[in-house]
């Protein structure tokens, strides 16, 4: 019937624009993206807006699941946005925020770990030396490699990140 085949289409016209406003607004970055290869999911990786000649980059990660029997690790990673790429952890010293280079994450087997911004353990991934600064609602592909599953493509949206508790600015 032909009224029949006219209002599906309609309403997927409808669905579309909904889309693109939403897009438009921010809003389509509420729903959280995930990552899956294998064994990890990676949900929601974000990157801080950096100021024009800002060396550095950090790239937080709401957390990292890991369905598998086999505890794995993220060892490191790299993006064509920055000359290369860091596994860092951050601790607080006497008030003083420090943060170094370490060897890898331990996703644990039938669990998972938290990149996110303000989370106790203070990791997160550091773009180190940027081509160019990295603005707000710009994505960037980024290839993490883990132990035990090799390497993983994301997506990394640059977006202010959701701090778990107040840490200050980030700095080297
Ligand atoms: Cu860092």
């Amino acid at each position: 019937m032909r009224l029949g085949s006219v209002m599906p289409s309609h309403r997927q016209i409808l669905l579309c624009a909904m889309m693109v406003l939403a897009g438009a607004t921010g809003l389509a970055q509420a729903q959280t993206a995930e990552f899956q290869k294998g064994s990890i999911t990676v949900v929601a990786p974000s990157a801080a807006p950096t100021a024009p000649g800002q060396p550095h980059g950090a790239i937080f990660i709401q957390s990292i699941r890991n369905t598998g029997v086999q505890t794995d690790q993220l060892i490191g990673a790299r993006a064509e946005v920055s000359k290369s790429m860091e596994v860092h952890r951050m601790t607080m010293d006497n008030n003083v925020m420090k943060m170094r280079e370490i060897p890898g994450i331990e996703v644990p087997a039938k669990g998972e770990v938290s990149l996110a911004k303000g989370s106790k353990n203070g990791y997160h991934l550091m773009l180190m030396n940027l081509k160019q600064p990295l603005k707000q609602g710009d994505q960037f592909p980024v290839t993490l490699i883990f132990k035990q599953a090799g390497e993983q493509q994301i997506t990394v949206t640059v977006a202010p990140p959701k701090a778990a508790s107040g840490h200050g600015t980030h700095r080297h």
